[in-house]
């Protein structure tokens, strides 16, 4: 019988060292809470990205003998195996595959995969014939380590369909490991969001397989599906997602692991409101130059929006973002608004390379700045020597002519006639492309009595950017509001990370984390989390909703707007691993006792408690009354784990004014995980 109590932990999917989207972030944020329980028995698997882990994996020597074994036996048939450490916090143990090197066992894999579990593969995807080879170099590699290792239970965690095969492999070939398969999204609801569809309403009429089939997608689909029915856990990352799967994958999720972060607070709370001021006046730098002619608005009523993330313009909500902007411009006008709002959409797109425009308006911003630093030094010598003789300076002694001559001339550069552009790179597809396309119809031109000014950046922040030199963490830093109306987003790490950088945000009720705030938080309004009704409410007024919250925002005063980033900074603990990774706990336990049902005395299920009623709702939760949070019952929440709670005067204040420290009101209500079975 294998030890329950000491398992080995493997967790695999393709973003490990390997950074493609939001998995890479679930994976390496959770990796230290992981680290604390496992130890070195935790390994995490995926492809060897050899750019990555060039400057990420240290190489080591396993020191797990079964482990180190199966790798052996792996090398010895050609493939290319990399055994290190992920210099990232909490350092831990992965298993690379050199995916190529296995390239020469494709044919043989995939008729395998046919004859064993019916799932096709046509020639030419790339993708899928990786995740073939993925699934089953990960399957060699588990089947060899139980072997060698008769002693521990094993654990074998998939995420995505890229890593699905390795799932159906271990049920097929009953390897002796506990599987989980933890999906982030599903292949047909992202193709099915980003067509025409009403998605949410038609969830459970769709044809599956036609439908997957029609956007050929089929094979892939299969080992989706497989992979959920394969498992002895089968999760997702949010209930909207669960519901989802239920009707798209055909099984019901055992349970939600919401996604987490990690947590890093300010010992004081001031410091990340000076970060905020610091990044801001990096953005305005931005702001000037690429205005330049054209900038006519005062910067101390300017307020900074942006959305992110992959470039799926539907799923994302960047139609309705741009939408909303043009009705909110209406509105600042109509109302002679001191307020200007810049709007950013940081995207990647396809771009050749940044327009001379852009380059020219931070260059030219530049030289004004270099000129006013001369002259400035200058005059400051001339006010010393003046006063130094005993002379007082009068001030049109301290401009000369030679440096009038100069200004003027910065200052004349300065002059355009074009407007300032909507979009900072020149884009491959520029007459296509849905962003400009929108920007244009809505007449968002940047012109000068707009109030509302857009910024469409097609690529990912980074430091060395010569036009907005941030990273993307600063840059949000420095913004006012983060704008995020998708209408499919499995969970959304946007708003999350928004949040945990005291940056409010807007969100929908169609997205995993607009959902769980909804569900945990009495008012997450008044945290500075607004969710978009884009469930009950047509797409008109969803974008009405969306350009009222943005109005609002806009009259907030900035004392206001202090006080806001203050409490959305405090609810960053909820979205914390430590609090999050409980539910990763509970999943492996259920998977070791489905798996092992003989190493347990008893045979309680770690979902058989949780409260069906909660599961899976759609339409809005009601609202059990806020109760301040000193004095209430909270037996459900892990009070460890919010280190929220103790420090928290009971005292509920809605006038953002006064209040300093309302305390987080959580919603008394089942805990996150929901059951299914
Ligand atoms: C932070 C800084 C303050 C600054 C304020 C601006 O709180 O610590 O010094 O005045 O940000 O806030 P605003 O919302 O106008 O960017
Ligand atoms: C998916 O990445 P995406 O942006 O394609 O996984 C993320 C991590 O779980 C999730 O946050 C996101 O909503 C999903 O859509």
């Amino acid at each position: 019988m294998r030890d329950v109590n000491q398992p080995l932990l493997f967790e695999t999917a393709w973003e490990v060292v390997n950074k493609v989207g939001g998995i890479y972030t679930v994976i390496k944020t959770k990796v230290p809470v992981t680290v604390q329980e496992y130890g070195d028995r935790y390994h995490l698997t995926g492809p060897w990205n050899r750019f990555s882990a060039h400057v990420e994996v240290e190489e080591i020597e396993p020191d797990n003998a079964a482990i180190k074994k199966a790798i052996e036996l792996i090398r010895a048939e050609g493939i290319q195996v990399l055994y290190g450490r992920w210099l990232i916090d909490g350092a831990p143990r992965v298993i690379l595959f050199d995916i190529g090197s296995a390239a020469h066992k494709l044919d043989e894999w995939k008729g395998d995969l046919w004859r064993l579990a019916g799932i096709p593969s046509p020639p030419n995807d790339i993708e899928t014939n990786d995740s073939i080879l993925l699934g089953y170099l990960n399957a060699w590699l588990f089947d060899e380590v139980a072997k060698n290792d008769t002693e521990h239970a094993i654990i074998a965690q998939f995420h995505e369909w890229q890593a699905g095969v390795g799932a159906v492999l271990c049920n097929k070939r009953k390897i002796d490991v506990a599987t989980i398969f933890t999906t982030h999204a599903t292949l047909l609801g992202r193709y099915l969001c980003a067509g025409n569809v009403d998605f949410y309403n038609h969830l459970k009429h769709f044809n599956v397989d036609e439908e997957a089939g029609k956007r050929g997608i089929y094979h892939r689909y299969c080992i989706e599906r497989a992979a959920a029915h394969c498992v002895d856990v089968f999760t997702t990352v949010s209930n909207i997602t669960a519901y989802e799967a239920e009707y798209l994958l055909k099984r019901k999720p055992d349970g939600v692991l919401p996604n987490g972060l990690n947590v890093v607070k300010f010992s004081a709370m001031h410091e990340f409101q000076n970060l905020h001021q610091v990044a801001k006046d990096r953005i305005s730098h931005f702001v000037r130059g690429h205005f330049y002619g054209h900038y006519n608005f005062d910067l101390e009523n300017t307020l900074y929006f942006f959305t992110a993330g992959r470039y799926e313009y539907r799923n994302k909500g960047i139609d309705m973002y741009i939408e909303a902007l043009a009705r909110l411009n209406g509105r600042l006008k109509a109302c002679n608004s001191p307020m200007t709002v810049v709007a950013f959409i940081i995207t990647p797109g396809k771009v050749n390379s940044f327009t001379v425009e852009t380059l020219k308006g931070q260059a030219l911003i530049k030289q004004l700045e270099d000129t006013v630093q001369e002259v400035s030094t200058r005059i400051g010598k001339r006010i010393f020597e003046m006063a130094s003789r005993g002379h007082e300076p009068h001030a049109d002694d301290l401009l000369t002519e030679q440096d009038r001559v100069l200004l003027k001339r910065r200052v004349f550069a300065l002059k355009r006639d074009a407007l300032p552009p909507i979009v900072t790179h020149n884009m491959a597809n520029d007459h296509e492309d849905p962003v400009l396309s929108q920007l244009r119809s809505v007449h968002l031109f940047n012109n000068d009595d707009d109030r509302v000014k857009m910024v469409f950046h097609p690529e990912f922040l980074n430091a060395n950017n010569p036009v907005i030199g941030l990273d993307y963490e600063e840059f949000i830093r420095g913004t006012h509001l983060g704008v995020f109306p998708s209408y499919y987003e499995p969970w959304g790490y946007t708003p999350a990370e928004c949040t945990v950088m005291g940056v409010p945000s807007i969100t929908t009720n169609l997205s995993g984390f607009g959902c769980f705030m909804e569900d945990n938080i009495v008012n997450p309004q008044d945290y500075g989390i607004y969710i978009v009704d884009r469930r009950l409410k047509s797409a008109d007024e969803s974008i009405d909703q969306l350009a009222s919250f943005m109005f609002d925002f806009c009259q907030k005063t900035r004392r206001q707007r202090i006080n806001q980033r203050n409490r959305t900074e405090r609810l960053a603990d909820i979205l914390d691993w430590k609090r999050m990774g409980i539910e990763y706990m509970k999943a492996r336990q259920c998977a070791l006792r489905r798996c092992y049902p003989d190493s347990f005395d008893d045979s309680v299920e770690p979902y058989a408690d949780d409260d069906e009623d909660a599961h899976h709702k759609l339409s809005r939760p009601q609202s059990i009354p806020g109760t301040p949070l000193v004095g209430a019952d909270l037996s459900t929440y892990d009070l460890a784990a919010l280190s929220i709670s103790a420090e928290l005067p009971g005292i509920k204040d809605h006038d953002d004014d006064h209040d300093l420290r309302p305390p987080i009101q959580l919603k008394m209500k089942t805990p996150l995980m929901t059951p299914t079975i």
